[in-house]
C-alpha cells in the first residue's frame, strides 16, 4: 500500500508530536549497527509471551529496516499474534541466537525474558526497553523509562532514519502503545501526542486499531475461562480498607489480573508455572500507586530474595524465573502486607 501524501507530516522532533529521544547518540549507535548489517543476519527478538507493545515494536523495526527477522522467546501473546495476522506478518518462535549476527532485544527488563538467563555465548547484542532502568542486563543498554511503550522508542529510530510512515506502521505503533497504557488510562500527553500525529499521517483510525486488537477477545475461551479461574482461586485478605489477592492460572496472567482489580482487589499477583518457569504478574490500582507504592522496585526486590528476575513499571510488574509458585506468590503477599501496613497504620514499633 502506498503510504498517504502527507505521511511525512509534522515527522520531526520537539514539534509537539513525536519526543526527542532520551539519548540520540545512543539510537544511532543501535541503528547504524542495524544498517551495518543489512547483508548480515539482524534478530529482533521478543520477549517470551510477546506482548502488543513487543510485537508492534518488532513489526516497526521490521519495516524500518526491511532485512531484520523477528523472533520471540517462547511463544507470543494471543493479541499478538492477531496483530501479526492482521499484518500479514511472522515471528519465529524460539529462533536460534547463536545463528544470528546481531540481535536487538526488545521491552525485555531481564536475560531471564528472552532467554535461560544465561547471554554469555550470545553474538552482539543490543536492547532496547521502557522499563525501570535495572542492572539485569550486563552492558549498555537503551532504557528510556519515560516512554510508556517500547514502540515509542522504536518509532523514534524508524523517524531518525528518515522512514516513511506507513499505515501499518502507525497501526503498529498505536496498537502498542494503547496495550501499555491500559487503553489510555495510564496514558501521559506524550503517548496522546504521539498517538495523534500517527493517525494524523496515515489513514489508520482509533477503530481500525482496536477492532484489530479487541475484536477476537469474544470468542477466546481460553482468556475467558483464566480470567474465571482466576476468580475462583483467589485468596486474599484485607488491610484496613484496602485489598490484596492473589491466584493462580496456566496463562493469561495479565488478564487474570486485570479481572481480579475490576473484582475488587486493590493490588494482585497472579502466578503461573510452565515447565518449571516461574511467572508472577503483578498489578495495583493507581491509588495504590499514589501512595508511593512502585510494583516495579516491589517485584525487583523479591525477585532478588528468590533468586528470580524481577522487575517492570509503578503499576504492573513481574517476576521471572524457577521455583515454587505459591512461595513466591506468599512472599510477595506477605512483603506487600506489610508495606500496606505501614502506609496506612504507621511504622510499626
Ligand atoms: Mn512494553
Amino acid at each position: 500500500m502506498d503510504a498517504p501524501e502527507h505521511s511525512q507530516q509534522g515527522w520531526s522532533f520537539n514539534n509537539g508530536l513525536l519526543p526527542r529521544a532520551r539519548d540520540e547518540l545512543l539510537l544511532w549507535k543501535i541503528i547504524n549497527d542495524i544498517l551495518l548489517g543489512r547483508d548480515d543476519r539482524v534478530l529482533v527478538l521478543a520477549h517470551h509471551n510477546a506482548d502488543l507493545d513487543a510485537v508492534a515494536s518488532a513489526l516497526v523495526l521490521k519495516y524500518t529496516f526491511p532485512w531484520v527477522e523477528m523472533g520471540a522467546y517462547d511463544s507470543i501473546s494471543a493479541p499478538g499474534k492477531i496483530l501479526l495476522g492482521h499484518l500479514g506478518e511472522k515471528m519465529v518462535i524460539g529462533p536460534e541466537v547463536k545463528d544470528y549476527d546481531l540481535v536487538i532485544v526488545l521491552d525485555s527488563s531481564s536475560p531471564m525474558q528472552v532467554s535461560n538467563g544465561d547471554v554469555s555465548e550470545w553474538p552482539r547484542y543490543w536492547v532496547i526497553d521502557h522499563h525501570l532502568m535495572n542492572d539485569n542486563w550486563p552492558g549498555e543498554i537503551y532504557v528510556d523509562s519515560d516512554r510508556s511503550a517500547c514502540v515509542e522508542i522504536v518509532l523514534q529510530m524508524a523517524m531518525l532514519t528518515g522512514s516513511v510512515l506507513t499505515d501499518d506502521m502507525a497501526l503498529a505503533g498505536i496498537a502498542g502503545i494503547i496495550a501499555d497504557t491500559g487503553k489510555f488510562r495510564f496514558a501521559d500527553p506524550e503517548d496522546m501526542d504521539i498517538c495523534s500525529f500517527l493517525l494524523n499521517g496515515s489513514a489508520v483510525s482509533m477503530e481500525d486499531v482496536l477492532s484489530v486488537i479487541e475484536g477476537e477477545n469474544y470468542f477466546d475461551v481460553s482468556k475467558k475461562l483464566a480470567q474465571l479461574k482466576a476468580v475462583k482461586r483467589v485468596k486474599y485478605h484485607k488491610i484496613k480498607d484496602q485489598v490484596l489477592a492473589s491466584s493462580r492460572v496456566s496463562t493469561f496472567e495479565a488478564s487474570a489480573a486485570r479481572s481480579l482489580l475490576i473484582c475488587g482487589a486493590d493490588i494482585v499477583f497472579i502466578g503461573s508455572s510452565r515447565k518449571g518457569d516461574l511467572r508472577i504478574s503483578a498489578r495495583a490500582k493507581s491509588h495504590i500507586i499514589g501512595m508511593g507504592i512502585h510494583l516495579g522496585e516491589f517485584m525487583s526486590r523479591i525477585g532478588a530474595e528468590t533468586g528470580n528476575q524481577g522487575g517492570g513499571h509503578d503499576g504492573a510488574a513481574g517476576i521471572n524465573g524457577k521455583g515454587n509458585v505459591d512461595k513466591v506468590l506468599s512472599i510477595c503477599m506477605s512483603r506487600m502486607s506489610d508495606i500496606l501496613r505501614e502506609k496506612l497504620y504507621g511504622p510499626s514499633k
